[in-house]
């Protein structure tokens, strides 16, 4: 972790919801070969977490659970950096000066803020709409190179390069321009009620997701509830056969096994042996993450440590670059 010459991977999920098997296989499961070729960083989004009302004691509950199955999923301390975004002082400061290199026109475009503030209509906060001015700060206080996200998050990326140009054109080069690293199309797990839709956390229909934590019987019984397509065909065609297609990736990512593997050896057999297979496959695939998960959660004392020591470590990065930034702008040295 010491080598600086190392490209940097930053990345983070808010502590909102809770994490499901999309979050697992199509970002914490990428996460863990990155630390073999980055120094990596990983956050628990807090102050994002904000822009839409949460309960207190439930946020803390939610941020201890995400830590501590952040590590269960194999993502390890040691080698990756962990930390809450609120206690690294540096975000909100770089994010409220990057605020003033934004334009509200850009903010404007922002298809998250629309789709947010159509749901929230009682809460169309300033921080909601100035969300991708913090998420840039986060990424370019790290220099990061590369951010592994969903494409949902692309066009956040694209208004953080901007930013950072626009930035380095006024005051040489004080950032990092970074790229965002999209998983493969198969890595989008998609809801099990509605299969052209995501798989998503806050979603409030419980049965569409399967959430890390599930009891096996839970996560069985969510499976035969599945929605599937007409006729019985076990085919990997996303249009043709949505909710079929989605079970194939679930099972071939918690598998290993390939498409053509499973089509060859479940076609014919009638949907409910499928269902079964990949309900088996989810239950062993998730059952060493919650032994996991619950070793670590008794401890919480650890968990603060490991945070303790993920800010430390953060801010050390951080307020370097907030430093520079704070040159560049003829600010008084602290
Ligand atoms: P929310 O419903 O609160 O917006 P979410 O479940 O969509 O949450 P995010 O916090 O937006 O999750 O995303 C966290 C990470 O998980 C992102 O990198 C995102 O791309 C990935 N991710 C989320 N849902 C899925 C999914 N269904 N399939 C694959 N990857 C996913
Ligand atoms: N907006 C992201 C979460 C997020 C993030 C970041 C991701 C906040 N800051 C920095 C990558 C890098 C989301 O909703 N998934």
């Amino acid at each position: 972790m010491t080598d600086t010459a190392r490209p940097i991977v930053l990345s983070g999920i808010q502590p909102s919801g809770r994490l499901t098997l999309g979050n697992y296989l199509g970002a914490i499961k990428n996460w863990l070969p990155l630390s073999e070729r980055y120094d990596c960083y990983y956050m628990l989004v807090d102050l994002h977490a904000i822009t839409v009302r949460q309960d207190p004691a439930q946020l803390r509950e939610r941020s201890y659970e995400f830590l501590a199955l952040y590590i269960a999923c194999g993502l390890d301390p040691q080698r990756n950096v962990l930390f809450a975004q609120s206690h690294v002082p540096a975000h909100a400061r770089l994010g409220w000066i990057l605020n003033c290199y934004t334009q509200m026109g850009e903010l404007n475009r922002m298809t998250q803020f629309k789709d947010k503030s159509a749901k929230h209509v009682d809460n169309i906060n300033a921080g909601l709409y100035s969300y991708p001015v913090l998420m840039a700060a986060d990424i370019l206080l790290y220099q990061a190179s590369q951010v592994p996200v969903g494409d949902d998050q692309k066009q956040h990326l694209e208004l953080t390069r901007d930013v950072a140009q626009r930035f380095n054109n006024l005051y040489g080069k004080v950032f990092t321009v970074p790229e965002p690293m999209i998983p493969p199309v198969g890595a989008r797990i998609m809801s099990l009620k509605e299969p052209t839709k995501k798989m998503s956390k806050s979603d409030e229909a419980e049965t569409n997701a399967i959430y890390l934590l599930d009891p096996p019987d839970t996560i069985v019984r969510k499976l035969k509830k599945a929605e599937m397509d007409s006729g019985n065909e076990i085919r990997f065609d996303i249009a043709g056969k949505p909710g079929v297609s989605n079970l194939m990736s679930i099972l071939s990512a918690t598998s290993g096994e390939s498409f053509d593997a499973i089509a060859e050896r479940y076609n014919g057999q009638g949907y409910g042996k499928f269902k079964q297979a990949v309900a088996d496959a989810v239950v062993e695939c998730l059952a060493p993450v919650q032994a996991k998960y619950r070793e670590l959660r008794a401890d919480e004392e650890g968990l603060r440590k490991v945070l303790r020591s993920g800010a430390d470590r953060a801010s050390a990065k951080a307020d370097a670059t907030l430093k520079k930034v704070h040159d560049v702008l003829g600010f008084i040295p602290e």
